[in-house]
């Protein structure tokens, strides 16, 4: 058989055992080390019997919050991933001067840091985004769960198929050298030949797809789901910024899909949308990208913005100063998100009229993202400010972001960006409110909801800890970047003639070491926190004194959420409730109508990465079964009408006894 080279083609496709990297020492070494790890858990989760568990609580759950915890896992292994790349190229350009080559050739160095930007963006920052919003957004609306359940799974599932399908490539094949957007005609079939970029365009297409969908639900939930009396303007703020982040989502990422399918076809089919010759345009993919791109970074901070709102406003016992401010910001800067696109490549050369309306349209982006800034500053202001660990990263974040913002509007004068474009500044730049922004913004909003989620708080000495090494890590990583890019160092260098650079290069490395150890604190922190459960735990369902719907019910809270529907009279609808002198329903359940848990988004998800597989490596049999039985498994699935049932009174009765007990308890 293997001597028929085109029976051979027929059933491998153009995979061979040369796609096997085992002639690369770092990628066998990394291999080993995932496959001990691998079995480890493997062999503890078989030891413990936990499949069965897994699979019904967890893996085949349509409950919000569930979704919501399965996101942020997700976006946690993936963070070890890329930071571990973040590592090996802090590594690697801190030693490679002097003529020495340092340990990564350049066509592995230019996978590493285009692996970085995708599973970054992609794959840790979009799954915390959407992790934290599945958890929050219904129970802060006094909603049941999102408006369709079952699509959540699936979209869960398919953004985990799109990261698993990267995570292939580590050792299967290789990943694309184009940089994270993969401009064309590099990322052409000219230029990468390989699978590389194959792997790019199906994890991304496959993983928009659960991104898109969820954008959507989203959207409806928010929309349609809100308890009686929650208008628009008395939504909290958290809710309103993921509703317009969800807006952005729906509006841009089909553009995303669309490029990509057009460079798939100019790489699978030769057509010439993006070539260099017969009529293509490599600008326009260029355009199109970034018609996305820059959408997309506010998809990713607007959530973070809504974050600090609800902890400021909770850790400064005050209300939040500018509500309505707070609101007309974050649509401001959604609407203006799409119209500032070109300011990532001002030197294409598309004139002095055009780069300056770009120019000032970011520069306008910086006033509503001061104004929350102040009011965020106003609601401290003669407030009793607690400084537990969600606090600390929020006031890190305003120092931190802040100055990523003022170098934002540097960048946004065209001829200091024809200096500074693509330089090592850019670099600092993007990573102070990335990860000044949306990372601290996150690690705030799992310190602060975690207690929701699980019923105890986050271990308070480890979360600072781990804040603390972020926070000082993050200055020692990228300030230096600031001054190696204002002295016209390039990004995406592996190695340097001048010796005189190469002391910044040694503080950043030290800077993302620091960095690395705030991550090991903060997985120390989870673990100690579950180890230390019960002496963290919060019978009350409020830890902090919020102010919103969410913590008006137990934690973690029922799987109906809630047995009554909460009225809302204010955007601080607990607090108000609070004040009302609010008294629990002990009587008066009635029977709730629930959906089943249901295995058909796994499996969607396993036959989108066989499909996905079939495309890269050209194995057409593979992605035809695949793409049929997907087909067919969607149609089947909506004939299955037993997909419900419904929690008798009786156990509503149960479960909210059980609650009023805890509370009659603290008081
Ligand atoms: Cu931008």
């Amino acid at each position: 058989m293997f001597s028929n080279p085109d029976l051979y083609k027929l059933i491998f496709g153009r995979l061979t055992l040369d796609a096997i990297p085992y002639h690369e020492p770092i990628l066998v070494v990394t291999f080993i080390g995932v496959a001990i790890g691998g079995i480890a858990v493997l062999g503890i989760l078989t030891y413990f019997r936990l499949w069965g568990f897994l699979w019904k609580e967890w893996f085949t759950s349509i409950d919000h919050k569930k979704i919501g915890v399965m996101y942020i896992v997700l976006a946690v292994i993936m963070l070890l991933r890329g930071f571990s790349d973040a590592l090996l190229m802090r590594g690697q350009q801190a030693i490679a001067f002097n003529g020495s080559d340092g340990y990564l050739p350049p066509h592995h160095y230019d996978q590493i840091f285009t692996a970085h930007g995708v599973i970054m963006i992609f794959f840790v920052a979009m799954p915390f985004v959407t992790g934290l919003m599945n958890l929050v957004v219904p129970l802060q609306i006094g909603a049941r769960d999102v408006s369709f359940p079952f699509l959540n799974n699936f979209s869960f599932w398919m953004t985990t198929a799109g990261a698993i399908v990267i995570m292939i490539s580590l050792f299967v094949g290789e990943f694309a050298r184009t940089g994270w957007l993969a401009y064309p005609p590099l990322s052409g079939i000219a230029y990468s030949p390989d699978v590389g970029v194959d792997y790019y365009i199906w994890g991304l297409q496959v993983a928009g797809i659960g991104t898109t969908l969820s954008g959507i639900n989203l959207i409806a939930t928010i929309v349609k789901m809100r308890a009686p009396g929650m208008t628009f303007m008395k939504m909290p703020v958290f809710t309103w910024t993921s509703l317009c982040t969800n807006i952005l989502i729906v509006a841009s990422f089909p553009i995303l899909t669309a490029t990509l399918a057009l460079l798939t076809l100019d790489r699978y089919t030769g057509t010439n949308f993006f070539t260099n010759d017969l009529g293509g345009n490599p600008m326009m993919y260029v355009n199109l990208i970034w018609i996305w791109g820059h959408p997309e970074v506010y998809i990713l901070v607007l959530p973070a913005f809504g974050v600090f709102s609800e902890v400021v406003a909770t850790f400064s016992g005050k209300r939040l100063f500018g509500y309505a401010s707070m609101v007309y910001a974050t649509c401001v800067i959604m609407i203006l998100s799409y119209l500032v696109w070109l300011h990532h490549f001002f030197t294409m050369g598309s004139g002095a009229s055009v780069n300056s309306f770009f120019g000032i349209t970011t520069m306008i982006i910086s006033i509503p993202t001061g104004a929350k800034l102040f009011n965020w500053l106003f609601t401290m202001y003669h407030g009793r400010i607690r400084y537990e660990t969600p606090m600390m990263w929020t006031v890190g974040f305003m120092v931190t972001f802040t100055i990523g913002g003022m170098t934002g509007v540097m960048l946004a004068v065209p001829p200091a960006d024809f200096v500074l474009h693509n330089s090592l500044f850019l670099i600092a730049h993007f990573h102070n409110v990335i990860i000044g922004g949306v990372l601290f913004g996150m690690f705030a909003g799992v310190n602060y909801w975690f207690p929701k989620a699980f019923g105890f708080k986050l271990d308070p000495f480890w979360g600072k800890l781990s804040f603390w090494f972020w926070q000082i890590g993050f200055w020692f990583a990228f300030m230096p970047l600031y001054i190696l890019g204002l002295m016209g160092v390039t990004r995406r260098v592996s190695q340097f003639d001048d010796p005189s650079l190469q002391i910044w290069f040694i503080i950043a490395a030290f800077g993302a070491v620091l960095i690395a150890a705030g991550i090991g604190c903060f997985l120390v922190q989870i673990v100690v926190s579950f180890m230390k459960r019960e002496e963290l735990r919060d019978h009350t369902g409020d830890p902090w004194g919020g102010r919103t719907l969410e913590w008006s019910t137990s934690s973690p809270p029922p799987a109906y959420n809630f047995a009554f529907t909460p009225i809302v009279y204010d955007h601080d609808a607990w607090w108000d409730m609070k004040n009302r002198g609010y008294v629990r329903p002990t009587e008066g359940f009635i029977p709730i109508h629930m959906p089943k848990n249901t295995g058909t988004g796994v499996i969607l998800g396993v036959l989108s990465i066989g499909f996905a597989f079939g495309m890269i490596w050209y194995i057409w049999w593979l992605a035809i079964v695949t793409f049929v039985a997907m087909l067919a498994i969607t149609i089947g699935h909506t004939f299955n009408y037993k997909r419900d049932y419904y929690i008798t009174a009786d156990e509503v009765v149960r479960t909210e006894n059980e609650r009023t007990k805890q509370l009659a308890a603290q008081v």
